[in-house]
């Protein structure tokens, strides 16, 4: 009989062979007459399966209130110093990519992770707090450099009003804000940030809204799922920087030497 070579690749979410190309089985068309938007693009080549219209907006929300949050963090900072450099989009994006990591956008898969393993276990968040404390661990997700609770995030509050009354329940979202009352009353600046509430929503969703066993949706957070969803997010933001230091033509950035403190250990 006639033996099939052995595929090199295997692929299961996109096939543009046939007349039309298809998301996760979807034609391209039904995509667009149905208005599945980018959150129903993002559930079927992200999670394969379609998601309701609750969990595709909240995808499209945080793709907004991610995009960008000004010149001066890690990420913007980077674009623009490559930009000015005189180096390509490629370029200047990913360098300014590279620098979302735990303290920077980075924190929601961990975030999601322990607040969700945390209440799992039925630790009182105090608990919680008081474990990370002790192992000198930062709580992921929680502290902002600038927002705290007199100067609060909007952009929380706006995915906090989202998930509050669509969520069919939120537990580990419950568990992330009662962390965050504890935090604090340490500290004020120590608030459930962005990726915190990102990511205990997710957990949530994941959970609730019936279209993904425990198991698939853990391996979802395991594999980076919802980091994807910052990184996705402030890539809006990072071309939109390095068009604006093009479109200023501003000059190859060098550091002032006044702003660095020089200590040789030999002098
Ligand atoms: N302390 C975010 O730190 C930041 C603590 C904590 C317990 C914590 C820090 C942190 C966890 C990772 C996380 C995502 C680095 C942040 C984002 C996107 C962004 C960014 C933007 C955007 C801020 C001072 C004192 C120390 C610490 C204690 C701080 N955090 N304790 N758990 N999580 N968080 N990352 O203010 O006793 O004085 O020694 O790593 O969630 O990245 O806009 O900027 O959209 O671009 O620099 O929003 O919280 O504070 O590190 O100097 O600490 O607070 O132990 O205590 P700070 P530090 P003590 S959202």
């Amino acid at each position: 009989g006639i033996i099939r070579k052995p595929a090199a690749f295997i692929s299961t979410i996109c096939d543009e062979r046939g007349q039309e190309l298809s998301y996760c089985g979807v034609p391209i068309t039904a995509v667009l007459e149905r208005q599945l938007g980018v959150g129903g693009t993002i559930s079927l080549l992200w999670f394969q399966r379609e998601l309701p219209d609750w969990a595709c907006k909240f995808f499209e929300l945080v793709l907004i209130v991610t995009a960008d949050h000004g010149p001066a963090v890690s990420g913007a900072h980077n674009t623009m110093v490559t930009a000015r450099a005189g180096k390509d989009l490629i370029s200047s994006v990913v360098s300014g990519l590279l620098t979302i990591g735990d303290r920077f956008g980075g924190a929601l898969d961990r975030a999601a992770q322990d607040f969700c393993a945390a209440y799992d276990r039925g630790q009182h968040p105090q608990e919680f707090v008081n474990e990370k404390r002790a192992k000198g661990e930062l709580i992921m997700g929680i502290g902002h450099r600038v927002k705290s609770i007199n100067n609060p995030d909007s952009r929380v509050r706006e995915l906090k009003a989202y998930v509050t009354s669509r969520w069919p329940a939120w537990p580990v979202t419950r568990y992330a804000l009662d962390v965050e009352a504890i935090t604090t009353r340490k500290k004020p600046n120590l608030i459930l940030n962005v990726d915190g509430i990102v990511a205990a929503a997710m957990v949530d969703l994941f959970r609730h809204c019936q279209l993904f066993t425990q198991e698939e949706g853990n391996n979802y957070i395991a594999m980076g799922s919802i980091n994807a969803l910052f990184v996705l997010g402030r890539t809006i933001g990072l071309v939109g920087h390095y068009l604006d230091q093009k479109r200023l033509k501003q000059p190859l950035y060098r550091h002032p030497w006044d702003d660095i403190t020089y200590m040789s250990p030999l002098n």
